[in-house]
């Protein structure tokens, strides 16, 4: 029989891949999306199954329109990947992120919990609830120390999501996904930043590069393989939390490096350090282990860093040359403003 999934967030760079995967699996896909000035559904035209998936307008600050998104789709499955998922922007917006990226959490539960608490929920959770002062793997059992709006928020949901497991019965997991870039990542973050910046600057169109700490180690993963281990996670008799990770840390100025060299140039004439892109507090290392995902769910990352790096790369290039000649089809970066134009409360501090 047909499964039904409902993902919110389905525009974001997880819910579009995810989206692709299920209706791979010949599921009938519903995702939630926001009503803004600007439509942002180019990720799901990129990979092509924008025709295939049903939307449904909601917002997760409106728990009814959370409420109708489960009564329309009727699903099996809920993928609630919807957030602020911005960590910089969680320290300018400290209270949208919790109204957003915790409390959103709980409206999406209750919705189950009223309606039908047959339906399988997916969180997502992530690294960031391990936050700061590590310098080993981490596992399911390791400490969490949020660091930041953003995570204090998630470790709210990651919480919630247990306790509506325990109280009421609900088949309810938390996939504790450390970063996981690719070519559909959002230009805010620092993968995708670094790899659009090195296609513009190869090509002419830009001149440098502006970061903030060099120094920070992430476990970057591809994005398309994360996303099947969430639905793994929602195959299996028994809810469980599960680390998705690669199990290796590389510095920011590691991936710049990398991504400079696969256009031949060095990195160290072109980036500078800026302090508007330094954060109130960082994590300066993280790095998971995914032991546990291997032995119950059979998932490992195949993608390595250095593959990574080159694909996003490899793609920011094909696009700005195929916009150079001409072609116009959906993507972010032309749209994107100079972080330039952008002023942070950090600016205001310095003037
Ligand atoms: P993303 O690209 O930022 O997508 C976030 C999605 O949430 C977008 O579809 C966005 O819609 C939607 N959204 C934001 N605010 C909303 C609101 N108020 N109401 C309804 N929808 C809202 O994030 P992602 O990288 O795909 O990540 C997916 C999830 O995994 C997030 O919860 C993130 O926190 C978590 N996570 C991500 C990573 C990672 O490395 N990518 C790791 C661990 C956990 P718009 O298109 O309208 O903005
Ligand atoms: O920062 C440093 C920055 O914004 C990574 C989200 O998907 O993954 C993501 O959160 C590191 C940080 O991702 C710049 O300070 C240096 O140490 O790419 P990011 P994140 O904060 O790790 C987790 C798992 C999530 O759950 C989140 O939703 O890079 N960094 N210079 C910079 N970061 C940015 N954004 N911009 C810079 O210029």
């Amino acid at each position: 029989m047909t499964k039904t999934a409902l993902i919110t967030g389905i525009t974001g760079q997880d819910g579009a891949y995810l989206a692709k995967f299920l209706i791979d699996k010949k599921y009938e896909v519903f995702g939630t999306y926001r009503r803004l000035s600007t439509p942002n559904f180019w990720r799901l035209q990129y990979l092509d199954i924008f025709e295939n998936v049903n939307l449904i307008p909601a917002d997760l600050v409106d728990a009814g329109s959370m409420v109708e998104a489960v009564e329309i789709s009727k699903p099996d499955e809920i993928y609630h990947l919807a957030a602020q998922s911005f960590v910089g922007a969680s320290f300018e917006q400290p209270i949208g992120t919790g109204e957003v990226t915790g409390l959103g959490v709980t409206r999406i539960l209750e919705a189950i919990r009223q309606l039908n608490p047959e339906i399988k929920f997916y969180q997502a959770s992530t690294s960031e609830l391990y936050g700061r002062g590590h310098s080993s793997s981490l596992t399911e059992n390791s400490q969490f120390q949020p660091a930041s709006p953003y995570s204090a928020a998630k470790l709210y949901g990651y919480w919630l999501t247990k306790l509506y497991r325990k109280g009421y019965n609900i088949f309810a997991c938390n996939g504790i996904l450390f970063n996981h870039e690719s070519p559909l990542r959002g230009l805010e973050f620092v993968t995708r930043k670094i790899s659009n910046a090195v296609a513009k600057i190869s090509l002419g169109i830009e001149k440098e590069l502006y970061l903030g700490n060099l120094e920070a180690k992430r476990d970057w993963g591809y994005a398309p393989e994360y996303v099947e281990s969430m639905w793994l996670m929602l195959q299996q008799k028994e809810p469980d939390d599960y680390v998705i990770a690669t199990n290796e840390a590389h510095s920011v100025k590691e991936f710049t490096e990398k991504a400079f060299d696969i256009v031949g140039l060095d990195w160290q004439e072109y980036v500078k350090v800026d302090k508007r892109f330094l954060r109130p507090l960082d994590v300066n290392f993280l790095q998971g282990d995914y032991s546990k995902a291997k032995k119950k769910l059979g998932w490992a990352p195949k993608t390595n860093f250095d593959e990574l790096v080159k694909i996003m790369v490899k793609e920011d290039l094909n696009r700005w040359v195929r916009w150079q000649s001409g072609e116009r089809f959906p993507w972010d970066a032309p749209n994107y403003p100079s972080e330039d134009k952008i002023i942070s409360r950090y600016q205001r501090i310095d003037r």
